[in-house]
């Protein structure tokens, strides 16, 4: 069997993955056949005299059956490459924002030198039958660059955040560029059939690619395989967390905290693209339109501290602060706050017992790949009395997750209506909807994803056998 190599910015202990959906994801890949793990260790080195020459030395160490094999940054490759291309570029871009998109021009150089880094020091470790599995949109030019020196392996990637139509991705600089490096990998993965419409779109309508069937297209003398593949979560893995000891525990805690309370809940990373601000509004217009809810509902949001180094993230950290501050200071009274807003992470294992004791769960992005909290709510809930999902319909996930309550994000005050009408609902239609989502999703979870994905990546149609192809050169 071929060994897996999967490539992404940050590795992570494959044994115990921390919060953040791809470290889940890939941890989980990596421990059903063993492997390599190759990518940034998050250390960043200083340039000064000799120390220089070591900074992009790779560290490796084995855990479990998995290989990790890192290398340490420049600072001024982590500025430009990580806090630049990646998170002040592409991530806003990708999520719809140009009006957040820092275009400088030293950005896409930083990204170039540490993708063809990246190419330089995997190579060497790589077997000829390896099969490679690259994330997200850190890595877009890293199969081109490894083609560049000569890999002929079957190199698949997976893009986690949303696809944008083609007059958005029209708004880089590098559009080009960087839409064509994809077809030097054998099959792209996106999360939802709007993704790969998008894709497809741009493809056939900025470099006239040839849609050979369904998901198979041809431009730039290659031809690339795409779908979808929507992420999932380790199902079995949540509720044996739900049901262990310190998910319980918290379980039984928010119930008698909040005995008296409606619990809506909202868990994300603080990031722009999670519609955390337009989340507060609705959940006031609530207050506001309904007022039974007054004294009586409170809504929990925790949001984790993300990539605090771009400026954009502290924008919404202060206007989150205010937000939260104005409408507890209009609504609050001495024995009741109408948001409790906690800016930190709360560890996964208690995570499952804090969705069980919710009524609801807000998650409203304005735009996201999948989301795995939505899944994850679902996941954990009592099947005889869930609570309810109110969910983006901008989300990947509103794709397969049909029985929630969709909104538009956008829409503070269908939002509220949303909110009243899942905090009102019939038990039994609660029932009926939560069973069709559950079923849905352990139908999809993780385990579909990766085994689906790699099957795909091993079978595909690889139409060059070795070495780099035409298109690559000057990358
Ligand atoms: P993220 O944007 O990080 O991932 P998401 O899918 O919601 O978003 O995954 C977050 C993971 O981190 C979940 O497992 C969640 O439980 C955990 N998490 C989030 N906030 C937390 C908090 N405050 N405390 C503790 N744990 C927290 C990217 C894309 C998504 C896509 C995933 C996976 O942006 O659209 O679903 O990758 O592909």
């Amino acid at each position: 069997m071929s060994r897996l190599v999967v490539v992404s910015n940050r590795t992570g202990d494959p044994r115990n993955p921390a919060a953040g959906g791809l470290a889940v994801a890939v941890g989980e890949s990596l421990r059903q056949t063993g492997g390599l793990w190759f990518g940034w260790s998050g250390k960043i080195q200083d340039e000064h005299g000799d120390e220089k020459a070591h900074y992009d030395d790779v560290h490796a160490q084995t855990v479990g059956d998995v290989q990790l094999v890192t290398l340490d940054l420049s600072r001024r490759d982590y500025e430009t490459y990580y806090l630049g291309y990646a998170n002040s570029v592409l991530w806003p871009v990708f999520h719809y924002r140009l009006d957040l998109a820092d275009f400088d021009i030293r950005f896409v150089a930083g990204y170039r030198r540490v993708n063809e880094l990246f190419a330089r020091k995997l190579l060497p470790l790589l077997r000829s039958d390896d099969l490679i599995w690259v994330h997200d949109y850190h890595l877009i030019p890293l199969a081109a660059a490894l083609r560049a020196l000569g890999c002929g392996n079957r190199i698949g990637f997976f893009l986690h955040i949303p696809m944008p139509p083609p007059l958005i991705m029209a708004a880089i600089p590098e559009h080009e560029w960087l839409m064509k490096s994809l077809f030097a990998y054998d099959l792209v993965g996106l999360q939802s059939e709007s993704d790969v419409t998008h894709f497809c779109h741009y493809v056939e309508s900025e470099a006239h690619a040839e849609r050979l069937s369904r998901e198979r297209l041809r431009a730039f003398n290659r031809t690339l395989r795409v779908g979808a593949y929507p992420i999932g979560i380790d199902i079995d893995e949540f509720v044996r967390l739900a049901e262990a000891k310190d998910g319980r525990d918290m379980f039984l805690r928010m119930r008698e905290e909040y005995s008296r309370r409606r619990l809506l809940l909202g868990v994300d990373r603080l990031d722009y693209s999670k519609g955390l601000p337009q989340r507060v509004e609705a959940f006031r217009e609530l207050l506001a339109r309904y007022p039974e809810n007054r004294n009586r509902a409170t809504l929990i949001q925790i949001a984790s501290p993300s990539r605090e180094k771009v400026g954009a993230y502290d924008d919404l950290r202060r206007q989150m602060d205010s937000l939260c501050g104005a409408i507890n200071g209009d609504y609050g009274e001495l024995d009741w706050m109408p948001v409790r807003y906690i800016h930190r992470n709360v560890a996964r294992k208690r995570l499952p017992g804090l969705y069980r004791a919710s009524r609801v769960a807000l998650v409203t992005p304005l735009r996201d790949g999948m989301n795995l909290v939505a899944k994850e709510f679902i996941a954990a809930q009592d099947p005889a009395d869930p609570g309810m999902l109110v969910l983006s319909r901008f989300a990947g996930a509103a794709e397969q997750l049909k029985e929630a309550l969709l909104v538009n994000p956008y829409d503070i005050e269908g939002t509220a209506q949303a909110i009243e009408r899942a905090l009102t609902m019939s038990a039994d239609e609660r029932i009926q909807r939560h069973d069709a989502l559950l079923s849905r999703i352990r139908k999809h979870d993780v385990h579909w994803w990766c085994s689906t994905f790699l099957q795909a990546l091993k079978h595909v149609e690889q139409d060059v056998a070795c070495g780099p192809t035409p298109h690559h050169e000057g990358l």
